[in-house]
């Protein structure tokens, strides 16, 4: 980490008003003070904010306010700078070229976020809810990937090392000092308690980390159906704008059409899809197959059906094809004269209304709610793990830490359990980066955008 690195920290696509370039490493503000014309700003104090304009050689590229950092309170305890300029997209590109010109390297992805890993300022719970704040879609999201920044997540972890190291000390003592009277002596009598809560405390981790891939990811819900039942209307009504063509004609839609809404802050993605039929036109016969795909593929499905027509053959196989996923039953067309047969209402939730009037959409909306039990959801805390690597280790110190229970129970020694319990609070360690693995940091940081 010898080298200074640059890169736009902005979105580079856009005409923004302001762009921020940022730079880090031992040459920042040197390498920043050959290309700006502020003489004051080599000299000047830390966190400082200074006016002037970008130059090269002696034509003015831009007016700027440069931000100075001097290590170690910054971003990456590196020294940082700041260049604010104006938002346009040559003008920022040929200030990071001026910089790149004077000795500075552009930041692979992530990077600057890796050295404040390195450097020791975050672990690697914080870096990797950078990503997910910089990504998140949803308000749930958000405050989940704001719990790992701002180490709340950590704490919890941390705390759970803790008390097995607690325990682990406590083993030790006996062992090597069983003549000291005045420590607590430890038998499986008094480490079972200790163990118990450590396991309800993991387990419950576990289970509501299973959340965090709805909250940042979101749900999928598939619309099937027949053709000209009204799915497509459907659609545009919970997405409230036009996005997929209605038209009387059976048949209209033929490809996937995705749209997004949100839901008690949590993203829902909603496809339409071709009406589902025996077909000869081609490209038909291929809308139909991805429609029948969805169905496996999807979180929930939503079967629409003809208020206005007696169930067909088509509509029982339907029935039974969604029986096993979750799914609402919604029969539309309810403003026309009935012709289902009434029996549907016998099943699980069934819903009736029409797109006219938009009648039975918030019923529709209440049942997501209901079946996702987003309303608990949101009066929770969201302590959260929030991806795979982090929870499937919660799970292996979950698995020690029950086998340290298995144990107990078969009074094996007690100094055989410190071993399980050992592993345990290394899993934990793994989660928040105490020891972490080159190749682990390599891959994490490959899916960060330039610049952070
Ligand atoms: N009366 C009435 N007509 C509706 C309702 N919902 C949709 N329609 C009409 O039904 C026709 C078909 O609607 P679409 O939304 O295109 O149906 P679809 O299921 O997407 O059809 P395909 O794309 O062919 O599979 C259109 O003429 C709509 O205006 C409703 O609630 N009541
Ligand atoms: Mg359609």
């Amino acid at each position: 980490m010898e080298d200074t690195i640059c890169a736009i920290s902005t979105n580079p696509g856009n005409n923004g008003a302001i762009s921020i370039i940022r730079l880090s490493g031992p040459d920042a503000i040197l390498i920043t003070s050959k290309i700006f014309s502020n003489p004051k700003f080599l000299k000047a104090e830390s966190h400082t904010i200074h006016y002037g304009y970008i130059k090269d050689n002696m034509k003015k590229v831009d007016e700027v306010l440069v931000m100075k950092m001097l290590a170690p309170k910054t971003y990456t305890t590196e020294d940082v700078v700041e260049i604010n300029c104006h938002g346009g997209y040559f003008t920022t590109q040929k200030i990071l070229e001026l910089l790149l010109l004077n000795g500075a390297r552009l930041a692979e992805p992530g990077e600057f976020t890796k050295r404040a890993l390195l450097n020791g300022r975050i672990n690697l719970i914080e870096a990797e809810s950078v990503s997910d704040m910089i990504s998140a879609k949803s308000e749930n999201a958000r405050d989940l990937a704001m719990n790992g920044i701002s180490g709340r997540l950590t704490k919890l972890i941390q705390n759970l090392r803790e008390e097995m190291v607690s325990i682990l000390a406590n083993i030790e003592v006996n062992i090597d000092y069983p003549e000291y009277e005045d420590e607590e002596i430890v038998t499986h009598e008094t480490i079972l308690p200790k163990v118990k809560r450590i396991e309800k405390e993991l387990e419950e981790i576990v289970t509501e980390s299973k959340n965090s891939k709805m909250i940042k990811e979101g749900i999928y819900i598939s619309l099937i159906g027949r053709p000209n039942v009204g799915k497509s209307s459907v659609l545009n009504h919970l997405l409230e704008e036009d996005k997929a063509i209605v038209t009387d004609i059976s048949g209209t839609t033929r490809d996937l059409i995705e749209g997004t809404f949100v839901l008690n802050g949590i993203l829902f993605h909603l496809i339409d899809t071709a009406g589902i039929r025996e077909t000869n036109d081609v490209v038909e016969k291929i809308g139909v197959e991805k429609s029948k795909k969805t169905i496996e593929e999807a979180d929930a499905v939503i079967l629409v059906l003809n208020y206005n027509e007696e169930l067909t053959k088509e509509d029982q196989e339907l029935l039974t094809k969604i029986s096993s996923k979750k799914n609402i039953i919604l029969v539309n067309k309810n403003d026309l004269k009935q012709k289902i047969d009434p029996s549907i209402y016998k099943r699980k939730n069934v819903i009736e209304g029409n797109t006219l009037e938009s009648e039975g959409l918030d019923q529709l909306k209440e049942k997501l709610i209901e079946m996702f039990h987003l309303a608990e959801l949101q009066q929770k805390d969201i302590n959260y793990l929030s991806n795979a690597r982090q929870i499937s280790l919660a799970k292996k110190a979950l698995e020690n830490i029950k086998n340290v229970q298995n144990q107990i129970m078969e009074n094996v020694p007690i100094d055989v359990l410190e071993m399980e319990i050992k592993e345990a609070w290394n899993h934990l360690g793994l989660i928040i980066g105490e020891t972490y693995e080159e190749e682990l940091i390599d891959k994490l940081f490959e899916k960060f955008c330039l610049g952070k």
